[in-house]
């Protein structure tokens, strides 16, 4: 029976709710690995002076995880370099931030013909391989240079962009020429997909074999939309937990006759923050009668501490968070909550129970999972609503949440109104049809799918670890 290896650029294996790894990559394969026993690989986390190409192999979870460690200039080029200071901005719209250097273009192909290198070996003949987001994109070509002949899928965790964005960036045509070796790529939403589409068609001289099915640089490949979902079983587990509980019942009692509104994210420019803040301070400054009755909780920890994109907006959000409670608290009272500590899982989810309102406002992103998280941690006989930008991934499936345009502080504060003004029967009835959606489309049913359109026709069957 053939084995499933996945690929990503960290490996975090699962260790259950108190999981600190913080990440929507690292909750989805955590969860798909879990069901199925197979080989995770990726780097370890750690750097040595140089690089050896040796693998650490651990059992956790029933998970094995295959690590290798890179050197501090595979950090700097690759990962803090070319995958989160060009891809990530350039794919999220933000090509005024993102970083064109040749030497990253370097690092990102060492870094992947390092991983092709180590990972090869493992490899046996019937294995299939799922390789997972933008760190990576060139891996399939490297292994096919090492003589790989298996099957290779690839899937995008974030958004792919529109043609004239994606151009911005150098070289964009080898990048797009190296995922012609996978033979299945996937994304989020059916508008990426569109988007990858497009640019093949017009760019590349290809076209459209069949419905998901392209070809150009005298090859073909697989295409198709895959969103990604929660843990939905272990999620509800989770709730019911004593820690989960106790959280709830505590942000309860802090928020006693005053509604909870509650973010939680990544600190990230792409998920619009910024924007957020001056919502709420929008909506507090145009609903005095509605001040005394809410408290904002942002919740972000740090993420990606070493680009310099990171620590200012950072500085932004402290200035911002400052302003709004200085212009609006009283001596008994204060309406905004920022911190960055990063949070049990399980205590998350009693913090989205507590909730009236969640405001998932990202400026881009692939899927957003916080706002499935959000959904199902909602009690069914009085449940939250959910606020949603329209330019999250989750919007395309989550069409009952109030959909707003992040960008706008007075869309969003009259969500934000709307949204504490709803009576009971219209937001169980959206809260319905959302959690319908969250459990019927949850993280198997996406890897499900992924597993089985790349093997093809054959049965999906969980893979063994020899
Ligand atoms: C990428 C794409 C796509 C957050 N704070 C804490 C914490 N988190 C967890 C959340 C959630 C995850 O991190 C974040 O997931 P997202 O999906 O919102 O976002 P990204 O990290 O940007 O993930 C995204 C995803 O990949 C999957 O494909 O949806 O679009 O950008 O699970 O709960 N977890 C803990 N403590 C925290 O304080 N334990």
């Amino acid at each position: 029976m053939s084995r499933l290896i996945v690929v990503s650029n960290r490996v975090s294996p699962p260790s259950g709710a108190g999981e600190e790894s913080v990440g929507g990559l690292a909750m989805a394969l955590s969860a798909a690995l879990r069901e199925y026993s197979g080989v995770w690989f990726g780097w370890s986390g750690r750097t040595t002076p140089e690089f050896t190409g040796r693998l650490h192999i651990e059992k956790v979870g029933g998970v094995t995880a295959a690590t290798v460690d890179l050197e501090e200039i595979d950090l700097e080029e690759y990962y803090n370099g070319y995958a989160n200071k060009t891809l990530w901005p350039l794919f999220h719209y933000r090509v005024d931030i993102a970083a064109f250097d040749r030497a990253f273009d370097q690092g990102y192909r060492r870094v992947n013909r390092r991983f092709a290198e180590t990972l090869a070996p493992l490899i046996q003949p019937d294995d299939i391989i799922w390789v997972h987001d933008y760190h990576l994109i060139p891996l399939a070509r490297e292994l096919r240079s090492l003589g790989v002949k298996n099957r290779i899928g690839f899937f995008l965790h974030i958004p792919w962009p529109a043609h004239q964005v994606f151009i911005s960036l150098p070289r964009h045509r080898q990048l797009v020429e190296s995922m012609f070796d996978y033979d299945l790529v996937g994304f989020q939403t059916a508008e990426y997909q569109q988007a990858f589409e497009e640019y093949v068609l017009n760019e590349a001289a290809g076209a459209v074999v069949r419905e998901g099915q392209l070809s150009a640089f005298g090859r073909t490949l697989d295409v198709g939309a895959f969103p990604i979902g929660i843990d939905a079983p272990e999620f509800a587990e989770m709730l019911k937990t004593g820690r989960a509980r106790r959280m709830r019942d505590l942000m309860t009692a802090c928020t006693v006759f005053r509604h909870l509104i509650v973010g939680v994210d990544r600190l990230d420019y792409a998920k619009g923050l910024e924007e957020r803040f001056l919502g709420f301070e929008h909506f507090l400054q145009q609903n005095p009668d509605l001040r005394r009755e809410v408290l904002m909780l942002q919740i972000a920890p740090a993420s990606r501490e070493a680009v310099e994109a990171y620590q200012e907006i950072r500085g932004r959000l402290d200035a911002l968070s400052g302003r709004i409670n200085g212009e609006f608290a009283d001596v008994d009272w204060a309406p905004f909550r920022y911190v960055n500590k990063t949070y049990r899982r399980d205590e998350l989810a009693g913090i989205y129970g507590a909730a009236r309102v969640g405001l998932v406002t990202p400026l881009r992103d692939g899927m957003n999972l916080v706002a499935k998280e959000f959904v199902a941690a909602q009690n069914p006989d009085d449940p939250g609503v959910l606020i949603l930008s329209r330019f999250a991934g989750a919007a395309r499936q989550m069409r009952e949440a109030l959909l707003v345009n992040p960008n706008s502080a007075e869309e969003v504060a009259d969500a934000l109104r709307r949204a504490l003004n709803m009576d009971r029967a219209e937001r169980i009835r959206r809260w319905r049809a959302l959690f319908d959606n969250v459990q019927r489309e949850d993280v198997a049913a996406w890897r499900d799918a992924f597993v089985r359109a790349l093997r093809g026709a054959e049965e999906l069957r969980p893979a063994m670890v020899s």
